[in-house]
């Protein structure tokens, strides 16, 4: 009997809690999992005393289906994901809808999305950010792939989905093709960044103000009532007060060596790929990739020196906001490149994003969930064809804001000799991207010089042209030694 609203496909504990979040807002959800004696476990446990299903098979799994039948896989990224579809097809009939909540490269979602619609099925590759906890009451969720499928689904996700302000849901459609995981590394990116601001703002904190855990515990309380309320801010405020069972603070006792998985590096790479200057996220990478070089570092810090006078002379509370208004407009810098990156992806694959719903999307459920993605919200609401975040008067006005504290707190950091890749290559950008004038036109010429790469003049652009430098160079460009 089709008694089921929709399927799901992998019962690890992502794809367990979404059902039983499923079932607590009324919909019948069938159980599958590859090693099926794990959908009787489930049944019998986790799963007991709700109106949850299962099956034992593909088949009986969409048999049991209501039309337009929905699937939701989440199982590991990769092979597993087309096996599955692989096995579903045969099953299906036009107009079912598969979807992949799993952590699937985009390009794998656009790659399916294209295989799909030519056998008539819809496919949507959704981000599900939130962890175990999110998953369970309350996952961000980013969509995207065939839009037909949106109405079938938009109930089920956006009941099961995070909710901000006075309800509204954390899901809304992305976009087209992989855009919904694209969105979702995009947010995984932003994440490294949002941390290292963070971290750069602990280490001049304890290094140059020489603040105690409790202070800076104390500090980032206070942050978090004001505009940089987010769940990182409050986090962080939690572990700098954390004791350890000998009663001393555990946070300086953890071997200061940072994990990755990659997710931060796919959106750099993407970031280099597609020329969009993505830069903090970049240096969010590599600084995790400096700290986990622990053995040469120690090495190193036995013969390389730093600055002799490192004391602190200022206001230690003067110091203090001025760190925070610095990684305030570090923050506007990130998300700016971050919804640059989207913007360069959508021209790139034809995909019309729907920037304010990211924003919102991000806003709760998630990791980076912040009050300041509710201003970004606010922002294209305002203008939904906002070319860069940062012309956003809220924005604007913001940066100019923090721009003295933000000046002031890298000069003081780079003379104690503190390293600060994230809040130093944010004021880079932003003092590139507001010149008319950069010196790329020495750039040209160089290239121009040994490469004879040609150059535009100013006062005529899109015409290339070649000067013989040396007088013995030639006056052949490298364009014409191509053609
Ligand atoms: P399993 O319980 O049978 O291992 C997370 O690992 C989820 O992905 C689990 O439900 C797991 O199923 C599933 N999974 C992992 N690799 C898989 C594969 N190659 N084929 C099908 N499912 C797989």
């Amino acid at each position: 009997m089709a008694e089921a609203d929709i399927a799901l496909i992998g019962l690890a504990v992502m794809g367990q809690n979404l059902i039983l979040n499923m079932n607590d807002h009324g919909f019948v959800v069938c159980a599958f999992n590859r090693t099926v004696s794990k959908v009787d476990e489930f049944l019998a446990n986790e799963a007991k005393g709700t109106k949850v299903i299962g099956a034992h098979s593909l088949e009986e799994m969409v048999s049991k289906l209501k039309k337009p039948r929905r699937i939701i896989m989440l199982v590991k990224a990769g092979q597993a994901v087309d096996d599955f579809i692989q096995k579903l097809v045969p099953l299906l009939d036009a107009g079912d809808i598969i979807i992949d909540g799993g952590n699937s490269e985009y390009t794998d979602t656009t790659r399916r999305c294209k295989e799909l619609k030519a056998k008539d099925l819809l496919f949507v590759g959704s981000g599900v950010s939130g962890g175990e906890e999110g998953a369970r009451y309350g996952p961000s969720l980013m969509p995207g792939g065939h839009k037909q499928a949106w109405p079938h689904i938009q109930n089920i996700f956006q009941s099961i989905a995070a909710k901000v302000g006075t309800g509204e849901p954390c899901c809304d459609w992305v976009g087209d093709e992989g855009a919904g995981h694209f969105v979702k590394m995009v947010h995984n990116g932003i994440e490294y960044g949002d941390m290292q601001l963070i971290c750069e703002a602990y280490h001049l904190m304890k290094d140059v103000l020489c603040l105690d855990h409790d202070e800076m515990a104390k500090v980032f309380d206070t942050w978090n009532k004001g505009e940089l309320d987010s769940f990182l801010i409050e986090i962080t405020a939690n572990i700098l007060k954390f004791y350890d069972t000998d009663g001393k603070h555990l946070l300086p006792k953890i071997r200061d060596s940072a994990g990755q998985k990659g997710t931060g590096k796919w959106t750099a790479i993407s970031a280099l790929e597609y020329g969009m200057p993505v830069t903090l996220i970049g240096e969010a990478v590599f600084a995790r990739c400096l700290s986990s070089l622990k053995d040469e570092r120690i090495q190193a810090s036995k013969h390389l020196k730093g600055p002799k006078e490192t004391t602190f002379h200022g206001d230690k509370k003067e110091f203090l906001e001025d760190i925070r208004k610095a990684l305030y407009a570090s923050k506007i810098i990130s998300y700016t490149q971050g919804f640059m990156l989207l913007r360069q992806a959508a021209m790139e694959f034809g995909w019309t994003l729907n920037y304010g719903g990211i924003a919102l999307m991000w806003r709760g459920g998630c990791i980076i969930r912040s009050v300041f993605l509710g201003k970004i919200k606010e922002a294209f609401d305002r203008n939904p064809e906002l070319q860069n975040l940062l012309l956003d008067d809220f924005f604007l006005n913001a940066v100019h804001n923090c721009q003295e504290s933000w000046r002031r707190v890298i000069c003081s950091g780079v003379q104690s000799g503190i390293p600060m890749p994230c809040f130093t290559t944010a004021l880079s950008f932003y003092d590139g991207y507001r010149h008319d004038m950069l010196p790329a036109n020495l750039l040209q010429a160089q290239r121009d010089y040994f490469g004879a790469h040609t150059y535009e003049l100013l006062s005529k652009p899109g015409h290339f042209v070649h000067t013989n430098w040396t007088g013995h160079g030639g006056s052949v460009s490298s364009s014409s030694y191509n053609a």
